[in-house]
C-alpha cells in the first residue's frame, strides 16, 4: 500500500488538521473537511470514496499531458539514482537543465535564447521583476523602475508576486507592497466596455490606460509593463485582437520593457508553444513554470530575450540572484521528458486545430443559449462561462460567487471538475482531451448549470 492508498478520508481529514492549506480559511476548511484526492489516470482523478472526476483544470492548469505518466515517472527516478541534486552555482552544472535551455531556447519567440530557472511561476516573477530593474541600471538608468501591472492579473504569492498582481484582498494583506508597482484596468469587456463601446475600442482604450500611467509617471521612470497575455486566476479575461498590439506600440515608442506572465498559457495551452505566438507578442522576459513539467516537478523557466541577456553579460557582472533550486536536476530531466511527449503526440498542434476550436464551438451551441450565461470565451483549451441573473443587463447574482459556487458544486457533484472565479467558470483541462471528453465535458456542464438554476430561480 501507498500512503495515497492507506488511509481512510476520515484519518486523512483528522491529520489535515495539522496542515495549512493555501488560499483557504482554515475555520471552514476544518468544519467541512477536504476532498481527498489519491490517484489520477489519463484525464480523470479519483479520490477517496472512488468517485471518478473528469479534470476541467488540469490540476492547477499544469497537468497538460494529463495524469498516469509512467515515463516521467522513469525520467525522475533515472535522474534521482544517477544524480539527486547538484547545484548550478560556483560554475557549476548539471546536464538535465543545460539541455532543457537549449531545448526551451529553440521553442521560444526567437529574440529568446536564454533562461534562469526556479521552483514556482512566483519566484520567477520575482527574478523577473528584479532582472529588468537591474537591466535599466546596468543602462545607466536606476531610476527607471516603475512596473504597470494590471487589476485582477496574477502573478503569485510571494511579496514581489503578490504585489505585481491586481487582487485587492491580497493587497490588503500584505502591509505594504513592494514600491514602484501601478495597476490599470485589465482588458475585460464583458464587464468593463461602455455600453455601445465596441470589443475593438475597448481594446484600444484598455491598452491605452498603460500609456496613460507611463506618461503620469514619465516614460524615463518606467521599467516594465507585465502581463499575462490572457488573464488567467482572474477568470480567463481574453483581451480583445486590438490589446496586444497597442501594448506593443506603447511599450516600443516609451522604450518600456514587455514582460509576458506565461505560467498558465506556456507550453501549449493557447495551440502555440507560447501564447506571445498565438497574440503575435515580441517580449523582454516570459514567465513560464506550471506545465513546463506537466506539474510533475516544481520548476519554472525565465525566458529572457535577447536585449536583456546581452546586457546581463556583457556589463553585468554578478547578478545576485538565485535559488538553492535554479536548475534543478530531477525537475528539469521531467522537463525534458514532458516536452518530448507533448511534440511526439502533437499535442500543441490538436489544441490549435482540432480539440479548441471544437471547444469553442461546444460552449457556443451547447452552453452559450442557457438562461444563466452571459458569455462564453476561450482560446485553444482555456475557457471562461459568464454567469448572469439577466442575459441582457448582464445582472448579476449577489454576493459575488454565488452562482459561481453553486454551479462549481453541481459541477463536482456531476464529475466535472472546474474552478469558480466570482461569477464565473473556468476551465483549462489537459491538452489530451478528445472531442469525445469535450462532449462529455459539456453534458456535466450543463446539468450543472440546470441544477443551480433550480436552485437560483426556483
Ligand atoms: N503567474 C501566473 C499567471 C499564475 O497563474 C503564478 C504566476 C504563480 O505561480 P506559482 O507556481 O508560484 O503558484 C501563477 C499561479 C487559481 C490559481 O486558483 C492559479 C495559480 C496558482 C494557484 C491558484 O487559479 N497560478
Amino acid at each position: 500500500m501507498t500512503t495515497n492508498t492507506k488511509y481512510s478520508r476520515a484519518q486523512l481529514q483528522q491529520a489535515d488538521t495539522h496542515h495549512l492549506h493555501p488560499f483557504t480559511d482554515h475555520k471552514e476548511l476544518r468544519a467541512n473537511g477536504a476532498r481527498m484526492i489519491v490517484r489520477g489516470e489519463g484525464p480523470y482523478i479519483y479520490d477517496t470514496e472512488g468517485l471518478e472526476l473528469l479534470d476541467g483544470m488540469a490540476g492547477l492548469w499544469c497537468v497538460n499531458v494529463g495524469y498516469g505518466r509512467k515515463e516521467l515517472a522513469d525520467a525522475a527516478a533515472r535522474q534521482m539514482e544517477e544524480l539527486p541534486f547538484y547545484n548550478s552555482f560556483f560554475r557549476c552544472s548539471t546536464p538535465a537543465p543545460v539541455m532543457l535551455a537549449a531545448k526551451l531556447a529553440e521553442i521560444a519567440p526567437e529574440n529568446m535564447n536564454q533562461v534562469f530557472f526556479g521552483t514556482s511561476g512566483s519566484e520567477a516573477n520575482d527574478t523577473a521583476l528584479r532582472l529588468v530593474r537591474h537591466f535599466w541600471a546596468l543602462e545607466g538608468k536606476p531610476e527607471k523602475n516603475i512596473v504597470i501591472a494590471r487589476n485582477s492579473g496574477y502573478h503569485g504569492s510571494t511579496i514581489a508576486g503578490a504585489s505585481l498582481s491586481g487582487m485587492t484582498d491580497m493587497h490588503n494583506q500584505l502591509n505594504g507592497a513592494v514600491p514602484n508597482i501601478v495597476h490599470v484596468i485589465p482588458p475585460y469587456a464583458f464587464e468593463l466596455a461602455e455600453p455601445g463601446e465596441s470589443d475593438h475600442d475597448f481594446g484600444l482604450r484598455a491598452a491605452r490606460a498603460v500609456e496613460g500611467a507611463i506618461l503620469a509617471a514619465g516614460a524615463d521612470k518606467v521599467a516594465a509593463f507585465i502581463g499575462e497575455p490572457i488573464l488567467g486566476a482572474g477568470g480567463v479575461k481574453i483581451p480583445p485582437a486590438s490589446y496586444w498590439p497597442e501594448i506593443q506600440r506603447i511599450c516600443t515608442k516609451y522604450d518600456v520593457l514587455l514582460m509576458l506572465d506565461e505560467v498558465i498559457t506556456g507550453y501549449g495551452r493557447t495551440g502555440n508553444w507560447f501564447a506571445a505566438q498565438t497574440f503575435g507578442i515580441e517580449a523582454d522576459t516570459i514567465t513560464t513554470a506550471k506545465a513546463l513539467t506537466s506539474g510533475y516537478q516544481p520548476l519554472s523557466a525565465l525566458l529572457v530575450g535577447d536585449r536583456i541577456a546581452n546586457t546581463l553579460v556583457e556589463k553585468g557582472g554578478e547578478f545576485f540572484h538565485g535559488y538553492t533550486y535554479s536548475a534543478h536536476p530531477v525537475c528539469c530531466a521531467v522537463a525534458l521528458k514532458n516536452l518530448e511527449i507533448i511534440e511526439r503526440e502533437g499535442l500543441i498542434g490538436r489544441v490549435r486545430e482540432e480539440t479548441g476550436p471544437y471547444l469553442a464551438q461546444m460552449l457556443q451551441e451547447r452552453i452559450a443559449g442557457h438562461p444563466l450565461v452571459g458569455e462564453v470565451r476561450s482560446v485553444g483549451l482555456m475557457a471562461a462561462v459568464e454567469l448572469v441573473k439577466n442575459k441582457t443587463t448582464r445582472e448579476r447574482y449577489m454576493p459575488s460567487g454565488t452562482a459561481g459556487t453553486k454551479v462549481r458544486d453541481h459541477a463536482i457533484a456531476n464529475g466535472l471538475m472546474v474552478r469558480a472565479v466570482g461569477s464565473s467558470i473556468i476551465m483549462a483541462p489537459p491538452l489530451i482531451w478528445e472531442r469525445a471528453t469535450i462532449d462529455l465535458a459539456g453534458d456535466r456542464l450543463l446539468k450543472a448549470l440546470d441544477s443551480a438554476l433550480a436552485e437560483l430561480r426556483p
